[in-house]
């Protein structure tokens, strides 16, 4: 596993490359061309000149985080053929910067969702955090602006707002979107790029549904094993892979991540490596990474990451926001620093035990 830290690049984040290069252990960065809206063109150039600055930082580009994925693709409108012509010239733009992981997500309107940028601890730090009843009390047509003023300025990875200041009419586009048509057009999707990742290189890696259950009524069907299993296998081509994240997975506590990581062995492609606390029913915070601090066994999912031979980029993901730091809400440096080292620990070590054990 090589472990990276997500960036969001220039002018998008207050963290420079100068600062995570001091954060041991790591390898590389998660990093995309934050700007561009779903659908839009890639140029060759902004890509390299983005891969320039981070290797002048002595780091590399382990993987892109995201190409997102347009809605007319998503709802299998009459334009999906030519947002999906620009989704592979993105992605020849990618193999030629030599990188070959690209995360996305097939999610309805909304990417991951919380209640709360901020909730409080005991210690004082502060947390992202969920709960479905807060949730069902907001008009979905409103939070665009709930998650935007809660974010203190930042803008939110996958919020964009020029999308959402079109949320009325997003929602309309899934009106008739059920599951089933959801899955038939991601399969579209995939048969339609899977040769161009074949051609480059190119192992496209979905991201699960955060919160892995539907929100205001939207279609979601990346929950859980099933529909992990169900993606895989139905566009069986090794480019076909998954990001195991564990937050969004471990969102709902019927998921046995250690489970579903062994079960999608040779496709994943990506690990969001966190914790997560549960507090009730579809009710949770994020913790730190630590195992004591939430209600996932991170040694067992670092385990069966070790133990399915996971050799691709893993990143800490959603930090608490702790000693004043001030950053995109879940994205500060110093927490995620602190996840990154435990996470070495694991990986350390778990490897160790297998190779003393090897000689006994
Ligand atoms: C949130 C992220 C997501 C993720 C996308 C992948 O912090 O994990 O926004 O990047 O869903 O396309």
């Amino acid at each position: 596993m090589k472990m990276t830290i997500r960036w969001f690049g220039p002018g998008f984040d207050p963290i420079t490359l100068d600062m995570i290069r001091q954060v041991p252990g790591i390898n590389g960065v998660i990093t995309t061309l934050y700007g561009k809206q779903p659908g839009e063109k890639w140029a060759r150039e902004e890509l390299f000149d983005l891969k320039k600055q981070v290797e002048n930082a002595g780091l590399t580009i382990a993987g892109i985080e995201s190409i997102n994925v347009h809605d007319s693709i998503k709802t299998g409108s009459s334009e999906r053929d030519m947002y999906i012509e620009n989704y592979i010239d993105a992605l020849k733009v990618v193999s030629e910067a030599g990188i070959n992981l690209v995360c996305y997500n097939f999610m309805a309107v909304f990417d991951w969702t919380r209640s709360d940028l901020a909730k409080i601890r005991r210690d004082g730090a502060s947390v992202m955090a969920y709960d479905h009843k807060i949730i069902e009390q907001i008009n979905p047509d409103k939070m665009f602006e709930v998650m935007q003023e809660k974010a203190d300025g930042h803008l939110l990875p996958g919020w964009e707002p020029e999308r959402m200041a079109k949320i009325k009419e997003l929602f309309q586009l899934y009106q008739d979107i059920d599951e089933e048509a959801l899955m038939k057009n991601l399969e579209y999707f995939l048969k339609a790029i899977m040769p161009a990742c074949t051609k480059y290189g190119i192992n496209m890696a979905m991201h699960p549904d955060d919160p892995g259950w539907s929100v205001f009524g939207l279609p979601r069907i990346m929950k859980n094993k099933k529909d992990l299993l169900r993606l895989v296998n139905m566009v069986d081509n090794p480019h076909n892979g998954v990001t195991i994240c564990s937050g969004s997975l471990g969102t709902n506590p019927d998921n046995d991540i250690p489970d579903i990581i062994r079960n999608l062995k040779g496709r994943i492609h990506f690990a969001h490596i966190r914790n997560v606390k549960h507090n009730g029913y579809r009710d949770f915070e994020e913790s730190a990474h630590l195992s004591s601090d939430g209600s996932l066994d991170m040694y067992a999912i670092m385990k069966a990451l070790h133990d399915i031979n996971f050799d691709g980029p893993l990143r800490p993901d959603h930090g608490r926001c702790i000693w004043g730091e001030v950053s995109v809400p879940g994205y500060g440096l110093y927490d995620r620093a602190i996840g990154l080292s435990y996470l070495c620990g694991l990986r350390e070590a778990i490897q160790k035990n297998i190779s003393a054990k090897k000689y006994l």
